[in-house]
């Protein structure tokens, strides 16, 4: 795959992860004749086959005393193209590869020797339960493993859906080493596209080092937020990545990224190991709303199980429910129509408002309470725990152990 301009091929050894001895790819180098300034920073490498861990399609040259930066690109709206400058909402999401994103900011090279990985290029709406495990599964290879050829990740990712592949990578890194993710609200080819400047940010905090032990972080629009809070708060405004309630962490200024305090564990936070999972289990997501019946239950179970059969899955589980509504309330239809399939699935209740908790207490005594997570990442974390094996009580654990001791009533007896 060539960037533009000649094609100079030579063999670079690429570091891989622990046991697998370092496999040596056809490297093509490639030339801009149009900016002097790209020429020789933009390097393209074609895949030939063999074991390897990376499939690098970009790399810079190397400066001894930078850090060592891998990007793995999946597409969105920092990769969309629109049909006209001022165009930010009919645009295609998902078009631009990863040199062409690092091309609009060369400055980047200054800050850390990139890999380019292009792990898919789409919609973040279009990403499936196996993107999430695979790229974290890449992410922990990258940073994790003994010998790991990277100090830090750069995920760029579309937004409708980032907090969750943030939120999952959080979950599930082995490692204190540095997770960005980072993404767009206009297209590149917009006037004031903001993916150049956010993905500038996104690698110059992740190579910072007071950045190590913060978790997965997302960096937009200036903003440092963690993953286990961060939200997209605005459908169209550059300004959208936020964490309402527990604030940024921390924000870029100039350019360096600059921190409010030394980095902490969310209380909160657990991580989970899935390097063994070979899928994650479906987990449908049901809206609350007045009087809703939820009684789709059991057609959903049904027609889940088949969905798993004909993709083929190799991991079948049980469907699993999440709900949310205010404070995670329930109507009472739906509770009857809950109640009837606890038995068979887990049930957990998160909330649609997007701060506060929902805790575990006397309403529901069938159902598990998501605490601080909203509805998108309850779900991920419910995967983790089905992947892994966990029976219902102990993903209620999982879930509720952290509040259990902010419930002020006897759920028993309240019931
Ligand atoms: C690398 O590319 C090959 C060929 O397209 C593909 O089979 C393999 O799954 C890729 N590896 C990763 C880690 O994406
Ligand atoms: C769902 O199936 C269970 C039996 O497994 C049944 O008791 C319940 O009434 C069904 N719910 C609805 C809404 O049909
Ligand atoms: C769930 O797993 C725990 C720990 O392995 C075990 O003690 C408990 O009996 C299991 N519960 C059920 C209902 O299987
Ligand atoms: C909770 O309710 C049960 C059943 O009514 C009762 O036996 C128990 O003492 C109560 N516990 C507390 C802490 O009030
Ligand atoms: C709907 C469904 O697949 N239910 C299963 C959930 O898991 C338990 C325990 O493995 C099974 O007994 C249920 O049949």
């Amino acid at each position: 795959m060539l960037f533009r301009g000649s094609l100079v091929v030579a063999l670079v050894a690429l570091a891989a992860s622990s046991a697998v001895a370092a496999p040596l790819l056809n490297v093509a180098a490639t030339a801009d004749a149009a900016d002097a300034t790209v020429r020789n920073l933009i390097v393209e490498r074609d895949y030939t086959g063999g074991e390897v861990q990376f499939n690098i399609t970009y790399q810079s040259n190397r400066a001894a005393h930078l850090p060592k930066t891998l990007i793995m690109a999946t597409g969105g709206t920092i990769a969309g193209s629109g049909s006209s400058n001022t165009d930010s909402t009919g645009y295609t999401a998902g078009v631009v590869g990863i040199a062409a994103l690092v091309q609009a900011v060369p400055e980047v090279l200054a800050v850390s020797n990139i890999d380019g990985m292009q792990v898919i290029n789409t919609g973040s709406e279009s990403l499936s339960d196996a993107f999430a495990l695979h790229i974290s599964k890449l992410a922990n290879k990258a940073l994790c493993a003994r010998d790991a050829p990277y100090d830090a990740v750069v995920i760029t990712h579309g937004t409708d859906t980032l907090e969750e592949t943030a939120y999952f990578i959080d979950a599930t890194l082995q490692c204190d080493k540095p997770v960005v993710v980072v993404g767009a609200m206009r297209p590149s080819t917009a006037v004031s596209a903001d993916g150049p400047n956010n993905l500038i940010q996104a690698v110059t905090t992740a190579v910072t080092p007071s950045s190590v032990g913060r978790g997965t972080l997302v960096v937009m629009n200036d903003r440092i937020v963690e993953a286990i809070y961060v939200e997209k708060t605005h459908a169209n405004s550059v300004d959208t990545f936020k964490a309402d309630e527990q604030g940024s962490v921390g924000m870029l200024l100039s350019d360096k990224a600059f921190y409010y305090h030394a980095a902490a564990k969310p209380t909160f936070k657990k991580v989970y190991d899935v390097s063994k999972v070979a899928a994650l289990p479906r987990v449908d997501l049901f809206m609350g709303y007045q009087g809703a019946d939820l009684d789709l239950f059991n057609a959903s179970i049904a027609k889940g199980s088949k969905g798993i059969v004909i993709a083929g899955e190799s991991f079948v589980a049980n469907v699993t429910f999440l709900l949310c509504t205010g404070s995670g309330s329930i109507s009472d239809i739906g509770i009857a129509n809950v109640n009837a399939i606890v038995d068979k699935v887990p049930v957990v209740r998160s909330t649609k408002i997007n701060n506060g908790f929902v805790v575990p207490g006397a309403y529901y005594p069938t159902v598990i309470s998501s605490g601080v997570l909203n509805p998108v990442k309850t779900r991920r974390l419910l995967q983790i725990l089905l992947a892994l094996g966990k029976n219902s009580s102990e993903i209620r654990t999982e879930f509720e152990e952290p509040l259990k001791s902010y419930i002020n009533f006897n759920v028993t007896s309240a019931y």
